[in-house]
């Protein structure tokens, strides 16, 4: 969950979203994210024009990171929880859909497959591997 998650109060009611699909939280932890950290996790981005309104972004403030789990195909489970980066296309029903109406705040990251999980758990929870 992103600083504006956060700064929204909205943990509750994303975490609740997840727990009602039946996700399991296994690590969970609110922590300002530092630059360094942030430049690995978005490094496919980088470049980009939006990059450092991102890095900044993600880095202004708390961030509720956690790891879910769930029986199969977790990511994507969470990826149609969240719906799409632009919340302004994602439909109702989802958490961006519902509770983000900006692209450059939109609430939630989830990894976008198996390997980019593995990757970002490493990066936040190394403990965990
Ligand atoms: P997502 O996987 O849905 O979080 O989206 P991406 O990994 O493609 O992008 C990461 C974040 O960069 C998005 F959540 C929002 C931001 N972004 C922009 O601000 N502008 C863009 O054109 C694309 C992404």
């Amino acid at each position: 969950m992103k600083p504006d998650g956060v700064e929204r109060g909205l943990v509750g009611e994303i975490i609740s979203r997840l727990e009602r699909k039946q996700l399991r939280i296994v690590a969970a932890e609110l922590r300002t994210i530092d630059v360094p950290t942030a430049t690995r996790h978005y490094a496919e981005h980088e470049g980009k024009p939006f990059f450092e309104g991102l890095v900044s972004f993600i880095t202004r403030g708390p961030a509720m990171v956690m790891v879910v789990e769930g029986p199969s195909d977790t990511w994507r489970v969470v990826r149609t929880l969240m719906g799409t980066t632009d919340p302004k296309d994602s439909p109702p029903g989802t958490i961006r859909g519902d509770l983000a109406i900006e692209m450059a705040q939109n609430l939630i990251h989830g990894s976008d497959s198996l390997e980019s999980a593995q990757r970002e758990i490493a990066i936040f929870f190394p403990s965990l591997v």
